[in-house]
């Protein structure tokens, strides 16, 4: 075993693995950036190393700064945890290349899963089933169109190959959609992976979110420990997941476990690892059909909901298998035991489209009790700063049933108090009351999507004194899994969270914190005006001063934290006003465009 190991993260898994490390006797090394001074994975790890300034390129993100740490500590092995460097093969190379272990799998599997296409065309030839569509890049609009046309149909899904976890992903329902589709595919694919390559998927209607984990060593042995659904995303940002999924059966599960362990064991596979995959499960159909999606060549966030259903521990596996050690158990003993829930604890205000709201944690009480997890990276005093994922816990709680985990869940909920800043504590309490997750119904098309965008981004919030709120109603709509939901939140006398109209699925609602029912201003559209609802910087204006527009078009995207935002009309009529142009600087609530009645 590893005398010593260098976390190359931040923030929750940064002190996630640096458990797994203590419990194995392994001495820790964290590394920071000069925002993260006073963070709790640097007080709670052996020893620590400066990288740099706050922002990743020259911290969290330079491998010459890692080595040099590295060296300095005399570390024997990198955790690299998710993000960053996790799923980088330069990153995993240069580490074998200097005798150093990488706690994850060879670099050939990270490059083999990275490219979207090679995977999907490895994948095939290993049996696997992939969405039907292209394993190879499609190079032009014109090309896309005749491989539609001949084979895959609409609507079609079109990625970037160097994409992953929604990034880069666009959906055309037609052909007059489908240039847009792949050029904002390939512009996103070119931004985020120096890669404007895509290719082209049927796109699935109403699929789950399925995964499956993998664990393989470096003896042939490759097993699963069942899957999780992640199916409740917004904007391809996971927000809750669980284990097992509510639509797998032990049948299911043996087929897709098999499937997943045959993917692994295609390219090489070691260490922690997660197949992705779309379940449709046809109603009342026979069999659901489950294709690959995607590889994650790392541990997970949601892995958390996998360790409270197996028992077993996938971090020090990790760390094991890594170390040259056979898997600790076998396939024949993962047993599944009960039903696992993780939310994900943002700093984003759901009443604002999610907006990232970062500042500092004034007051902070974690739940406890049966039951009960949470994997934070934060405490009383912490900074949330802008500069990195806007995650700050993860809430995972166990029960014996989907139900009671639930219920459990709402308890736990109740009992964090994270001051100082917006999280989205109150949305996870809102959804879990709903009867749609009582169903554990998913995402509807997510095609209609694109006309509820305005709603989304245009919450109707207004600031109120708080005096007034008391007999007033707020609402506003999240969406989530493609599903729009309409939250009322509603002052005394009855203090309770309405949603959906009047369908609270479990208990009698809670009730409201105070800061639940603080009001906010935001972007929006009022009469012909629509403003943004975020700062950043306009990447494509749609529309020309003049011409006529159809509500739910695109007026223009805007990209703010690294996300890029579509800006669709409010209503139809014709451009009036159009204040902004490719490369303008908004904030929030300046105006984007007018629009004035009339023929469109
Ligand atoms: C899809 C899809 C439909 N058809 N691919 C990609 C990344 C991940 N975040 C979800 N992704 C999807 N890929 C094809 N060909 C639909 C989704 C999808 C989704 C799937 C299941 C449950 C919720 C979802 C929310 C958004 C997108």
């Amino acid at each position: 075993m590893f005398s010593k190991v260098l976390i190359a993260n931040r923030g929750e898994i940064a002190v996630r693995v640096i458990r797994a490390c203590e419990e194995l006797g392994i001495a820790t090394v964290a590394v920071y950036s000069e925002l993260d001074r006073d963070a709790i994975h640097v007080k709670r790890a052996d020893e620590a190393y400066l990288l740099g300034p706050g922002p990743a390129p020259e911290s969290y993100l330079s491998i010459d700064k890692l080595l040099d740490a590295i060296e300095r500590s005399g570390a024997q092995a990198v955790h690299p945890g998710y993000g960053f460097l996790a799923e980088n093969a330069v990153f995993a190379s240069a580490l074998e290349e200097h005798g150093i272990t990488f706690i994850g799998p060879p670099s050939s599997a990270i490059e083999a899963m990275g490219s979207k296409t090679r995977a999907r065309e490895l994948m095939a030839e290993a049996g696997v089933p992939i969405v039907p569509g292209t394993t190879e890049p499609v190079s032009s609009v014109e090309e896309a169109q005749k491989l539609i046309e001949q084979t895959i149909g609409y609507p079609v899904a079109v990625k970037a190959a160097g994409g992953g976890g929604g990034k880069g992903f666009r959906v055309a329902t037609s052909e007059d959609k489908l240039k847009e589709a792949f050029e904002g595919a390939a512009r996103e694919g070119e931004k985020f992976f120096s890669d404007p390559t895509v290719y082209l998927e049927r796109y699935l209607p109403d699929p789950r979110h399925v995964e499956v984990q993998v664990l393989a060593d470096r003896h042939g042995n490759v097993i699963h420990l069942g899957e999780r659904d992640c199916s409740v995303q917004r904007r391809h940002q996971k927000l809750i997941e669980e284990a097992p999924a509510p639509a797998v059966d032990e049948e299911l599960r043996a087929r897709i476990g098999k499937i997943a362990t045959e993917a692994a064991a295609a390219v090489g596979y070691t260490g922690a690892g997660t197949i992705e995959g779309l379940l449709v499960t046809n109603e009342g159909a026979e069999a659901a059909e489950y294709f690959f999606l995607e590889m994650n060549t790392r541990v997970q966030v949601e892995h958390c909901v996998t360790e409270m259903v197996t028992g077993i521990d996938i971090v020090k596996e990790g760390i094991r298998v890594a170390a040259g050690q056979p898997l600790s158990i076998g396939q024949d003993q993962v047993v599944l035991r009960g039903h696992a829930i993780e939310c994900r604890i943002n700093a984003e205000d759901a009443s604002r489209n999610f907006v990232p709201a970062p500042g500092t944690i004034t007051s902070y009480r974690e739940p406890a009790g049966p039951g009960v997890r949470v994997d934070s990276g934060v405490g009383p005093g912490s900074e949330i700063t802008p500069m990195y994922d806007p995650m700050v816990a993860k809430l995972i709680v166990w029960d014996v049933d989907r139900q009671q985990a639930t219920s459990r869940m709402l308890r736990a909920l109740g009992e964090y108090e994270i001051g100082g800043l917006k999280t989205l504590l109150p949305f996870h309490e809102t959804f879990l009351q709903t009867r749609q997750w009582a169903d554990a119904e998913t995402g509807r098309d997510l095609i209609e999507d694109r006309a509820w965008l305005k709603q989304l981004a245009f919450p109707k919030a207004e600031p109120q004194p708080e005096e007034a709120a008391a007999t007033l109603e707020q609402s506003y709509t999240v969406e989530v899994s493609g599903k729009r939901f309409e939250v009322k939140v509603i002052g005394p006398p009855f203090e309770g969270l309405a949603v959906n109209g009047a369908t609270p699925a479990a208990a009698a609602p809670r009730p409201l914190r105070r800061s639940e029912r603080a009001r906010t201003a935001g972007g929006g559209a009022d009469g012909d005006t629509l403003s943004s609802p975020i700062q950043g910087t306009v990447l494509k204006v749609a529309v020309e001063q003049g011409a006529p527009v159809q509500e739910g078009a695109l007026i223009a995207v805007i990209e703010a934290m690294k996300m890029e935002n579509e800006i669709t009309a409010h209503k139809s009529g014709t451009v009036a006003e159009l204040p902004i142009a490719v490369g303008s600087s908004v904030a929030t609530g300046d105006t984007l465009v007018v629009i004035s009645d009339g023929a469109s």
